[in-house]
């Protein structure tokens, strides 16, 4: 009885998913739907037993796995080479037509997602996999079974695998960078970083929380199905209820891909997915099998990728912004637009030297680009939208907080304000102070920090560690309470026992990064054998420069009071070890990145190799321990392979880092 009216609600419900998510077309209202699911979810809560595991409710999430297990490819998720113009694309088709003359291709879009596998037994989707180097992958089956056009359950009881990419739309990034913002939290810099962040989580909530969509577009074993050709296979798996993207043309004469890329290069901003390129495969699969593959990539296919976004706006004005060490950066403010996949506001402008090059002045219509992952810069004026109004550029001469005169160093672009007492100064120290890498002091935000020195509760490093005595008043400021509070203070004292590398980071000594800091730690242990090591002394060990010395021994000159007192505080002195990340597959040692991993961006890796006590170099040599590879890897890799230097694909990468 139950469970004749359960089976009913999921055939129902996954209907009404299929028609919403996949066709677009929804037979039933929103209301109708949750009656369902609420239906469904009190059946199930009474009735534990009888929980399908396709039922559509698995898709609320909730679901946690320990770690993520390890799964084989049987055929491997191979990888496409990349072209970047037009005649490329004419190479590749030469290639192909000395082994296929009469050629047809199928054009798609390269959705900027992350690869997934779906495999279905006897119609029910039981596992689903990163693509990890295309050999081994990992397990994330709980978190896509949230992911609404994942059919838990086919038409049909066959046996299937299938291939395609998770992605996150973006009004969904969009929202959740809002929403993270308002916390506090780190933005993510793209929604291919989203959404490779949300599948890699123990817990299936934050992926049910995330709205994430799939387009499918490689069935691995066509065969079996009596498939002929790749226009064949989206055919079919749309037929099973996967959702294939609809943008999809057949050409049989390569001069036609001309207008494919014009068309999508020109409405790739109104999609509602990020795409990187096209992707051009010859469709007949006997064809293909002629063409074969290297060891990376098949020979039958190659994608198009599009160059680096640039959009106009209006530069509306310069700003300066004062950091820890007093160095002035000029960012300027821009009309807002959006660009890859997130709005931008504001652009780095380096320094003056800069500006002047470029000539950029207020009021110029400019070109953005995004540099890296996240920060953008401008990288040309557009002179024939001057009006005439615009003046060019000139620097300030004093600081844009205290007023003192700013001090430009030979040799250096950047301009400095050179006094100790600015309050940009010390609320950027005060930020550091409790960052990640120093003392990693959770809850505070920047504008918390900065909001607590306007305040007055926060002036100079040791008040941190003072709040307590002020908890009554703080609970009572707008927008904190008695919990918020207490979290902040437990972090607070929790970071008393840091190990002293944070604590030498922390304090912000000039020269002393976070490398450096962990060198001294290592090397004098305590705070008090660092304080008192001479010139000569520091300059014995490797690593420490005259610069870094002679910075160190004039910190202390002026601080020695400021460490005993944080010493009274009762502040952790002493190096507590390799405990922090310290790894011996990294410490010491040289690594050099190429091409683009999955589940990381090139920053996180650089920060997890540092963290790991080894370092990243740009160019590979007979110093590097080992060339980290991710997809579409450049010449690093094939000089790694000349100098015989090991070559550690993602999965090892991740491996060693667990240090396994
Ligand atoms: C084993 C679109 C992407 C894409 C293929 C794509 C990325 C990769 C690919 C998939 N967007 N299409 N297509 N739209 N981002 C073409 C590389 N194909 C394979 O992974 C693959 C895998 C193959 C053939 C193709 O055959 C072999 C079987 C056994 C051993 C070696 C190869």
């Amino acid at each position: 009885m139950v469970e004749k009216r359960i089976d009913e609600l999921i055939k129902k419900i996954n209907i009404a998913n299929y028609e919403y998510y996949t066709l677009d077309t929804p037979s039933i209202t929103d209301q109708e739907y949750d009656d369902m699911m609420d239906e469904l979810i009190k059946l199930e809560t009474q009735n534990p037993n009888l929980v399908r595991n396709d039922s559509p409710t698995l898709r609320v999430g909730g679901q946690v796995v320990s770690s993520f297990k390890k799964v084989t490819h049987e055929v491997p998720m191979m990888s496409l080479g990349d072209v970047f113009n037009i005649d490329e694309i004419k190479d590749f088709d030469e290639r192909v037509r000395k082994v296929v003359p009469k050629v047809s291709y199928v054009c798609e879009l390269k959705i900027d997602g992350l690869s997934v596998s779906l495999k279905y037994e006897k119609g029910k989707l039981v596992r689903a996999a990163t693509r990890g180097d295309g050999v081994v992958g990992e397990d994330i089956t709980h978190n896509v079974r949230t992911i609404k056009n994942v059919p838990l359950s086919l038409p049909k009881d066959i046996d299937i695998e299938v291939r395609g990419e998770i992605y996150m739309p973006i009004t969904s990034f969009n929202k959740l960078n809002e929403e993270r913002e308002k916390n506090g939290e780190n933005l993510f810099a793209n929604p291919r970083n989203a959404a490779a962040g949300s599948v890699r989580q123990l817990d299936s909530k934050v992926a049910a929380s995330r709205n994430l969509a799939t387009f499918l577009y490689h069935l691995p074993n066509p065969e079996k199905y009596g498939i002929n050709s790749q226009m064949e296979a989206l055919e079919f798996m749309k037929s099973l209820g996967f959702t294939v993207n609809p943008n999809i043309k057949k050409i049989d004469d390569i001069a036609e891909i001309e207008d494919y890329i014009t068309h999508y290069a020109e409405v790739r901003d109104n999609l509602e997915y990020d795409i990187d390129g096209i992707v051009i495969k010859v469709d007949n699969l006997s064809d293909q099998k002629r063409l074969g593959a290297t060891a990376k990539v098949p020979r039958w296919a190659i994608a198009y990728k599009f160059p680096a976004k640039q959009v106009l706006t209006k530069l509306t004005n310069i700003e300066f912004c004062v950091g820890r060490t007093g160095k002035v950066t000029p960012r300027a403010d821009l009309d807002p637009v959006r660009l890859a996949g997130s709005v931008v506001r504001s652009a780095t402008l380096n320094n003056e030297d800069y500006i002047k090059s470029k000539d950029i002045r207020v009021g110029d219509t400019v070109s953005i680009r995004k540099a890296g992952d996240i920060i953008p810069e401008v990288v040309e004026v557009i002179k024939e939208r001057r009006t005439g109004s615009e003046f060019p550029f000139e620097m300030i001469k004093d600081c844009p907080i205290c007023g003192s005169e700013l001090v430009r160093n030979e040799n250096e672009a950047a301009y400095y304000c050179l006094n100790k007492n600015c309050d940009a100064r010390k609320i950027e120290g005060l930020i550091h102070f409790v960052s990640r890498d120093a003392m990693f002091i959770e809850g505070f935000g920047d504008a918390i920090v900065e909001d607590f020195y306007n305040y007055g509760y926060l002036k100079r490093i040791p008040d941190f560690y003072y709040l307590k005595d002020k908890k009554q008043e703080l609970q009572e400021l707008e927008g904190f309470g008695k919990k918020s509070i207490d979290n902040l203070l437990n972090s607070i004292e929790k970071s008393k026992s840091n190990s002293l590398e944070r604590l030498i980071f922390g304090l912000g000594i000039k020269h002393v990064g976070k490398k450096k800091a962990s060198i001294l730690a290592k090397y004098y242990e305590t705070m008090d054998s660092l304080m008192s090591a001479s010139f000569d002394d520091l300059r014995g060990i490797t690593d420490i420069g005259d610069k870094i010395a002679k910075s160190i021994v004039d910190y202390f000159v002026d601080n020695k009071d400021l460490i005993e007192e944080l010493k009274s505080i009762g502040l952790n002195m002493n190096y507590l070890g390799s405990t922090t990340n310290i790894n011996d597959n990294f410490n010491g040692l040289h690594f050099v990145l190429t091409g683009t991993l999955e589940s990381l961006t090139r920053n996180e890796a650089k920060k997890l190799i540092e963290d790991a006590g080894g370092d990243v170099t740009s160019s590979v040599s007979g110093n590097t321990a080992a060339v980290i590879v991710g997809a579409s890897p450049g010449s690093k890799y094939d000089k790694a392979i000349k100098l015989g230097i090991p070559v550690w694909y993602e999965e090892e990468f991740m491996n060693k880092l667990g240090g396994m």
